[in-house]
């Protein structure tokens, strides 16, 4: 036996990884040191999208990197993993950046387009060049999104789009939208390119992922040529498939953010003096503070796991809200727990954690809530389906 405990890591699960992976993640680690740290904590204050970081994202190898050919990178699920890993420790929002342009806009480009479309958006979307994003959600439909009311009618040959989206992210500094409409072939998704007539974005403002463009879309008869419709996107089902790759990215990047958490409450908690010795001396801080280390490594060996899962191709959607449920749940309690080690000072931008803990009220929710995935798994687990 040989070797230091690195407490960040305690089960060195790092040492799996292979070695491009470990370079992987130093270079993105990096990035996130010097590009998203010295700045994110105004970009959240301010509720500002730091669009210039889109190329830089583009250039960093991590839009679309787990999609091969159109210029994107071809690197394994279990890498794109480690990626958004790295970014939510930066930040959420950033990493909702890149998961609604890799998972959610360019995958279904990738899955569903024709040539043409792929042609067309996906070399300049993987550079960061164009941005693109997800409209599914609405008002009326969160979490059954088959009751969407957005509806896409034929006017000769050419579609008539009307409707409301909710919640779309990257929205306001997109290029291009895959909206889910209601036709009488059933839903379907469609290439909405921005500023089309009658298309309109308009910011939401809210207390969490402040960092990232969090949009709502108004389509008011927009007009779209024939050959906008997504050929294979046809049916609930691919809309779904579409956020199955985005829970997987969710699943590994929660526990970025629980690791940054974790890691400012034993730096804090090691430094900080009461009653005449480190708070971290304490049996309460120590018990809060190997608790938070339990869920991040049993989080990190579940993403491994399931990374491992899909890039063999035995993933099924039940394994990713598996994780996503864990992972997104332990990270808000981990960075919750951080927010307590550090008193007073949990509260404000001074540290990440108060920042972290309201992303992951976001990330906890968004994509499945909680509830959602507890059914799906519960399902699984029965074969009986409660939300029938
Ligand atoms: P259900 O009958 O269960 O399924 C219909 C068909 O789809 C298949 N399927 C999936 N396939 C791939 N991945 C998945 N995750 C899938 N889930 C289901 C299923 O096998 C079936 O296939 P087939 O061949 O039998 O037809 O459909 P349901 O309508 O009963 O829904 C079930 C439920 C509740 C699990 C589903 O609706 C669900 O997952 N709800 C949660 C929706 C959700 O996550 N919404 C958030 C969207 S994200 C967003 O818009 C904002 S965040 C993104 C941003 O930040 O911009």
């Amino acid at each position: 036996m040989s070797g230091a405990i690195d407490p960040l890591d305690l089960l060195d699960l790092d040492g799996s990884l292979t070695d491009e992976e470990r370079a992987l993640r130093d270079r993105v680690r990096g990035f996130v040191r010097d590009r998203v740290l010295p700045d994110i904590e105004g970009w959240f204050e301010r509720g500002e999208f730091p669009l210039a970081i889109a190329k830089e994202f583009g250039a960093l190898g991590v839009l679309g990197m787990h999609l091969e050919g159109y210029g994107c990178a071809g690197r394994s699920a279990t890498e794109y993993g480690i990626a958004c890993r790295e970014i939510e420790a930066g930040d959420s929002g950033l990493r909702s950046f890149m998961s609604v342009q890799g998972s959610l806009s360019m995958f279904p480009i990738h899955r569903f387009g024709s040539d043409e479309q792929k042609q067309q958006w996906l070399p300049t979307m993987a550079t960061g060049e164009a941005i693109g994003c997800f409209a599914l959600t609405e008002p009326g439909a969160g979490s059954d999104p088959s009751a969407i009311s957005t509806s896409a009618r034929r006017d000769g040959s050419d579609w008539i789009l009307a409707g409301h989206k909710k919640w779309t992210t990257n929205g306001t500094v997109s290029d291009v939208a895959i909206v889910w409409a209601r036709t009488d072939d059933g839903i379907q998704g469609f290439l909405v390119p921005s500023g089309a007539p009658g298309m309109r974005f308009e910011p939401l403002s809210a207390w969490s992922l402040r960092a990232a463009a969090r949009s709502e879309l108004f389509l008011d008869d927009v007009r779209l040529p024939a050959d906008a419709v997504l050929p294979g996107a046809v049916g609930l089902k691919t809309a779904l498939q579409c956020l199955t790759e985005a829970r997987f990215g969710i699943a590994w990047g929660a526990i970025g953010a629980a690791r940054a958490c974790y890691e400012a409450a034993l730096s804090w908690t090691t430094e900080r003096v009461q009653f005449g010795k480190p708070v971290a001396a304490f049996q309460l801080v120590q018990a809060k503070l190997v608790e938070m280390s339990l869920e991040i490594e049993k989080g990190m060996l579940l993403a491994m796991h399931l990374g491992r899962m899909m890039d063999e191709g035995r993933a099924l959607p039940e394994h990713v809200s598996f994780a996503k449920l864990n992972n997104a749940r332990a990270s808000l309690r981990v960075a919750r727990e951080a927010r307590a080690l550090l008193g007073a000072n949990g509260i404000t931008l001074d540290f990440p954690v108060i920042r972290h803990m309201n992303n992951l009220e976001s990330v906890v929710t968004y994509e499945g809530t909680e509830e959602i995935h507890t059914l799906i798994v519960g399902a699984a687990l029965t074969g009986l389906r409660a939300f029938d």
